[in-house]
């Protein structure tokens, strides 16, 4: 009944479209249709893609696909000058409520910036007119299974050949890993792809791998030479960081610390301690970057700890002005307060190791 419903809301809406289309005349009759995307992100450059194909199959109203990627900042997050005369989609971003955007598919839980973003959102819904256009559920781990259900099951797209993309979009947004060694050793593609887009500087890779995640495999998206490029230092880069945790790092008493504070870095794979010492229950870190000394606070995904075992790490970061989640967080020092940030350390690994009570122990304590 209901899906009857849609499919004959869908056919007059698809006719709608092209009858606009038609009378714009020749000249105009070329429609761009801009994607907007989470930028630096395998999730957002997959529900691009995923999107476009979309578009390409199942509205079919567009003559050229454009994509632009946004990332979180400061105040104002859209240009409106950057939305186009033609389609303007956001995927896996937050909502805009500018007229000019046509399409728009998130599940972040932070989706809406404004209470008036949001009310523009639910009254696009309630009158029916953004039904079929705006689509919001927090509930799914990745936007790229979001957009893959809805042109499914509302629009009839055929999104099988698409399921090793769905797949891994969810596995990388949600982190879920299926060991440190998947997560480090990096056999699989979608693994290189995911550090190659994060670690991308620039607009241009991202819309240039775009088109291509759902035209072939990843491992032939992975093959291509301007990836490959790309791949080589980054992962040179990963392997030493690697070895230089390895060398620093030590557990005690269920807490993994290191120290890499000599040999400044933007950023090494945060699951390199869990890897190197898979008993650890915690991990706590000390890097430098170019504006800051990090205490990076973690819980090993992996653990076999239940939830009221662990601790709290975004209560502990925040007492030292930091932040994050319960599973990991983060301070930032300034460059020149090393001290500092030792001492933070000191005390965050000793209570840590002080809370770190084998199960049975715990067990025992609560009796
Ligand atoms: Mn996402």
């Amino acid at each position: 009944m209901m899906a009857g419903g849609l499919t004959g809301l869908r056919g007059s809406l698809c006719l709608e479209i092209r009858t606009v289309a038609m009378r714009r005349g020749a000249e105009e009759l070329r429609l761009d249709c801009r994607i907007f995307f989470h930028d630096k992100c395998f999730d957002g450059a997959c529900s691009a893609s995923l999107f476009m194909r979309f578009h390409r199959e199942c509205v079919k109203t567009a003559d050229s696909f454009s994509f632009r990627g946004l990332v979180h900042r400061a105040g104002g997050l859209f240009d409106e000058a950057e939305f186009g005369g033609g389609e303007n989609a956001i995927v896996d971003f937050k909502y805009s409520a500018s007229a000019k955007v046509t399409w728009w598919f998130d599940h972040h839980l932070s989706a809406f910036l404004t209470a008036e973003d949001e009310a523009d959102f639910k009254r696009g819904q309630a009158d029916g007119s953004q039904v079929l256009r705006k689509f919001y559920d927090a509930t799914y781990t990745s936007c790229t299974g979001l957009i893959a259900d809805i042109a499914r099951d509302t629009f009839g797209m055929n999104v099988e050949p698409l399921q090793e993309l769905i797949y891994w979009a969810n596995i990388v947004d949600g982190a879920k890993y299926e060991s440190a060694k998947a997560a480090v050793e990096m056999a699989e593609p979608a693994m290189k792809l995911t550090m190659v887009i994060e670690s991308s500087s620039g607009n241009e890779l991202v819309p240039r791998l775009i088109p291509l995640l759902t035209e072939m495999s990843l491992q032939e998206v992975l093959e291509q030479g301007f990836v490959q490029e790309l791949l080589g230092p980054l992962m040179a880069r990963h392997w030493a960081g690697l070895e230089l945790i390895r060398e620093r790092s030590r557990l005690e008493r269920g807490v993994i610390t290191f120290d890499i504070t000599d040999q400044p870095t933007e950023g090494y794979n945060k699951f390199i301690p869990y890897y190197l010492h898979p008993e650890g229950t915690y991990n706590v870190g000390l890097s430098k970057s170019s504006f800051r000394v990090k205490v990076s606070v973690g819980t090993n995904p992996w653990t076999t700890k239940t939830a009221d075992e662990l601790v709290n790490l975004a209560a502990i970061c925040e007492r030292y002005g930091g932040g994050g989640h319960a599973r990991v967080g983060a301070i930032s020092f300034p460059p020149d307060r090393e001290d500092a940030a030792r001492v933070a350390v000191a005390e965050i690994v000793a209570e840590l190791q002080g809370a770190d009570l084998p199960s049975a122990e715990m067990t025992r304590a609560k009796r």
